[in-house]
């Protein structure tokens, strides 16, 4: 194996023997610990992308490792053609833990969506007499749930899309926080679902009004519709609750009893359900919704295996011990005045939002120009790492294990590299 010395000889791997289908940072990283991430070269940064918010419970979270490390040296995979006696009590845990009946355990995020709408439309079909093949799925515009061909099919990230089809069918989308429209699409012969984010992430931390969900489902139920949501980035603590349908509930865990919580009919895990060690996703719902899936119907070699079992127990036990959610929300409410104050100082800097410590600031620039981007580089150079999205839009997603103190350095470096592009 060639040994790395310098960012430069890494990239330049990248480049020659990987497929170029992203765009990454000219950052070479090669530690994590908790908030932070050490490049080739030693440098150290504060990671405000949490991997997508996959690492909410900060990097290599010893916990989480020693679970890891412990199962690793004892059982790994053995398939679903049998038992394995660490699957039984993560199923136990989660399905408690978020108030379901049962699981159905995956790897990716996008296996998981693919499992929620295979379950969605042989549920239609089954329990609800949606005549063969005419089943249809709500979702909603700027959408993002992730790669797979069908999942792509009900995009509109051209980018994403063109020349990828053909596409699957079955699928009718609606703008985003807009009742009226739902109330409109859910009209449509063979609607078994609505499949959304609570917040959409990919499209810029977009934040819908505090009572759509509710109203989404309350819609959805009128008509014997479910709702779907995926909370695979907002979900396990992200934005300042245990799950974003849980609304202004900051409990530790879960509870039903809150007037804020709106139960979805499926929920979609992922990401964070393994704190970055291990892909584990999930897909909850309700008996009268899961029992339609029957052996050999649905499937994965890994998906329940008793190494992501054993990892996705331990990073829920270090959300709730460590109250990740009242902390996000906490530092959240910090963050966000604090670049509040920042976009009334520096008009290159147009708007904050977002819930928890899932935000974003939009640059006050055109979406083709490359300001965002240069943000970033300078970002990085002076110890944070964020990304953009969009063109113009920056997301900030630290790990949620982070200090009070930690937050305001991190906006003293925000705001500096801000200023220096205020022209
Ligand atoms: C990439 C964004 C984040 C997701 C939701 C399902 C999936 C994702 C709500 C699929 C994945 C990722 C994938 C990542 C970029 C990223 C992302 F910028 F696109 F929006 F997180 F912010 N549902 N999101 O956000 O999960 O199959 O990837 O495990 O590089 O494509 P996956």
């Amino acid at each position: 194996m060639v040994n790395i010395n310098s960012s430069n000889q890494a990239i330049e791997l990248e480049n020659k023997y990987g497929a170029h289908n992203y765009h990454p940072l000219p950052v070479v990283l090669a530690k994590g610990e908790g908030v932070y991430l050490f490049d080739v070269e030693g440098k150290k940064y504060y990671d405000f992308l949490s991997a997508y918010s996959a690492v909410n419970q900060g990097h290599c979270h010893p916990r989480i490792l020693g679970a890891m490390v412990e199962q690793a040296g004892t059982l790994t995979l053995t398939s679903r053609a049998f038992y394995n006696n660490m699957l039984g009590p993560y199923e136990k845990y989660i399905t408690e833990y978020f108030g379901f009946d049962m699981v159905l355990p995956m790897n990716t995020g996008a296996e998981g969506v693919e499992t929620a709408l295979k379950i969605a439309r042989k549920w239609g079909y089954e329990k609800k007499g949606v005549p063969q093949n005419k089943a249809k799925i709500i979702v909603a515009e700027n959408n993002f749930h992730g790669r797979t061909t069908t999942i792509i099919s009900f995009s509109n990230d051209e980018n994403a899309r063109k020349n990828f089809g053909p596409f699957t069918e079955g699928f009718i989308r609606i703008p985003y926080n807009n009742i009226e429209a739902l109330q409109e699409a859910l009209k449509t012969e063979g609607v078994v679902a609505f499949l959304v984010e609570p917040i959409q992430g990919e499209a810029g931390v977009y934040t819908p009004d505090e009572n759509y969900i509710r109203l989404a489902k309350e819609a959805c139920a009128a008509q014997g519709v479910l709702l779907i949501a995926d909370e695979i980035q907002t979900g396990i603590a992200r934005t300042g609750s245990l799950l974003a349908v849980c609304g202004n509930c900051s409990c530790e865990g879960h509870c039903e009893r809150q007037e804020t919580y709106t139960k979805p009919d499926m929920l979609i895990l992922g990401k964070a359900l393994s704190g970055g060690f291990y892909p584990v996703s999930a897909v909850l719902a309700d008996k009268a919704v899961m029992e339609v899936i029957k052996p050999g119907q649905h499937g994965s070699t890994f998906g329940g295996n008793p190494l992501g079992a054993k990892v996705a127990i331990a990073a829920l036990e270090v959300v709730r011990d460590e109250k990740l959610a009242q902390n996000a929300r906490k530092l959240g409410r910090i963050f966000r005045e604090r670049m509040q104050q920042m976009v009334d100082k520096y008009p290159i800097a147009k708007l904050v939002r977002g819930k928890g410590l899932l935000n974003a600031v939009v640059i006050n620039d055109s979406p083709d120009s490359s300001t965002a981007w240069d943000i970033c580089v300078s970002l990085a150079e002076h110890g944070l790492l964020a990304k953009p999205t969009h063109g113009n839009i920056i997301r900030f997603a630290p790990p949620l294990v982070m200090t009070e103190d930690q937050i305001h350095e991190c906006c003293d470096i925000i705001e500096k590299v801000i200023s220096n592009f205020n022209k």
